[in-house]
């Protein structure tokens, strides 16, 4: 992994149905990402936050809400992303709304395309993120990610990136799903996606989900984005997210899946999406993230002892 990081702010709540993921970036930095990731010694730039359209707050048109603004977000974001890719940094990406990882997944599929190496994503969220304009309850394009990089939803959306689709949906791994809406389930299920829910998590632990994914993703020698819904953590030590579901990933959970990730050596990009700081209590989401981002860029209890891995 490359020592040079890239924060990347996008105050966007654009394809939300809750306001305040825009203030998500500044909760980010005041729970203090960039010192964190210095003291691991990395060399950490911020590079500010990324400009978009205000939030409308319109109803959806043709089962979309906002799609004309998301787009224009999603484009900035893909610039941004794309350019610190190919300086060879890091980006770490600090939501905002789930909906902009259409435009960091369009970046990190072109260049990927660029270098010839394949790409997998780790999406570990409370929900699928699989809805279409057809399947969706509420229009929000934040419920709509995974399907739209898998080359399903609106071509606005799908055609962001020159590469279509920009994941293949076999080399995509859910954890920490427990929320799927009714006609949602039958897309994932057809879809080919890798879906680790939490009561596979229950059954098999984070320790066997997180060997299975990180074999998979060693194989394909592919780059890893990491896009981390912070609504995946359970709602009692992350209460800062707009769609609370119970029964999600517990503190020790997480590190885990964050240690394991970091020592793959395999991770090449970073979302971290959701934190609403207006729903948060004393920033303890942000900072909550803050810590398992910690983990993902090496932060040990104590240094791995050869064999005990
Ligand atoms: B998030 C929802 F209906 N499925 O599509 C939808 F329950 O990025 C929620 O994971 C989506 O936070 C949540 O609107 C999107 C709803
Ligand atoms: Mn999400
Ligand atoms: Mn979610
Ligand atoms: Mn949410």
């Amino acid at each position: 992994m490359t020592k040079k990081i890239s924060l990347i702010g996008v105050p966007s709540d654009i394809s939300a149905s809750d306001r305040g993921a825009t203030m998500g970036p500044e909760a980010l930095r005041v729970a203090g990402m960039a010192t964190t990731l210095e003291k691991l010694g990395y060399e950490v730039v911020d590079t500010g936050n990324l400009y978009g359209p205000k939030t409308p707050n319109h109803p959806p048109e043709d089962g979309l809400r906002h799609l004309k603004e998301t787009v224009i977000w999603c484009q900035n974001v893909q610039d941004a992303v794309y350019t610190e890719l190919m300086e060879g940094h890091f980006p770490v990406m600090m939501g905002g709304d789930h909906g902009m990882s259409i435009g960091s997944i369009a970046a990190v599929s072109r260049y990927c395309a660029q270098k010839n190496i394949p790409l997998c994503v780790l999406w570990i969220d409370a929900h699928a993120d699989f809805n279409t304009p057809e399947t969706s309850p509420t229009g929000n394009i934040h419920g709509m990610p995974v399907a739209v990089m898998s080359g399903v939803g609106p071509v606005e959306l799908t055609g962001l990136s020159s590469v279509t689709p920009m994941v293949n949906p076999n080399n995509i791994y859910q954890v920490g799903i427990r929320s799927v809406d009714r006609a949602e389930k039958k897309l994932v299920t057809d879809s080919g996606i890798n879906v680790f829910d939490m009561r596979r998590i229950d059954e098999i632990g984070m320790r066997m989900t997180m060997h299975s994914i990180i074999e998979q993703v060693r194989d394909k020698n592919a780059h890893l984005h990491v896009s981390f819904d912070v609504d995946s953590l359970d709602p009692s030590i992350a209460p800062g997210v707009g769609t609370k579901i119970q029964g999600g990933l517990t503190y020790r959970e997480a590190q885990l899946c964050m240690e394991m990730v970091y020592d793959s050596g395999i991770m090449g990009s970073l979302d971290i999406a959701e934190i609403n700081p207006a729903l948060d209590h004393k920033n303890i989401t942000a900072e909550l993230a803050v810590d398992l981002a910690a983990s993902l860029f090496g932060n040990h209890i104590l240094p791995p002892t050869k064999g005990t891995r």
